[in-house]
């Protein structure tokens, strides 16, 4: 197998603000940035026209995005909502779906949503100490339900992608509410 040379290193992670050091890419991500993906349309236009809040962003340190790499990144998401909807994350499958990844939950509270082509649905909270696996396959999404931003740390195979056009088609099976007593998964 050939694979790019690549040096040893070591980043600084702080782990409750998920601030990488150094990190080579910071993609935010707006509330313009994510129509489509919450159910009330027009509160979500509304918001946007108020300032168009950040919902999240991610830190990290780029690789060669092939096979044999492991890349690394955290993710800071905002706390809010879009009507009754808690932030959360666009939501993907990965382009080469025999990948898997892990989350490190690091602060903050919230859940991982996960969904198979084939129509399973699965819920994990995530939170400080958390660590999720996303097998190959499942589709995953994070959901912030608490009152400070939910920040974790993932690390996924180089070759994995993303594919971001599948749930843009087809939504995700779950979506996290907010109820008189609390989160709602509806
Ligand atoms: C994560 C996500 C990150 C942002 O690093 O990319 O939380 O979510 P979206 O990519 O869905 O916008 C990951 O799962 N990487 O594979
Ligand atoms: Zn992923």
């Amino acid at each position: 197998m050939k694979v790019t040379a690549v040096d040893p290193f070591a980043l600084a992670l702080d782990l409750r603000s998920g601030a990488l050091q150094p990190y080579t890419s910071r993609t935010q991500r707006h509330l313009s940035d994510m129509r489509g993906a919450f159910r009330d349309g027009a509160a979500l236009e509304d918001l946007v026209r108020g300032g168009d809040p950040l919902v999240y962003e991610v830190l990290q340190y780029d690789l060669p995005e092939e096979t044999g790499q492991l890349i690394c990144c955290t993710t800071v998401l905002y706390p809010g909502t879009v009507g009754a909807e808690y932030y959360m994350t666009k939501g993907h499958y990965h382009l080469v779906r025999e990948t898997a990844e892990i989350y490190l939950g690091l602060s903050g509270q919230g859940y991982l949503l996960l969904m198979t082509e084939d129509g399973r649905s699965w819920a994990e909270p995530l939170g400080p100490g958390t660590v999720a696996y996303v097998p190959p396959a499942w589709a995953h999404r994070s959901v912030n339900v608490g009152e400070e931003p939910l920040v974790f740390f993932a690390v996924y195979p180089g070759q994995a992608g993303h594919d971001y056009g599948t749930i843009e088609r087809t939504g995700f099976a779950q979506r996290v509410l907010r109820g008189p007593q609390g989160p709602v998964l509806a």
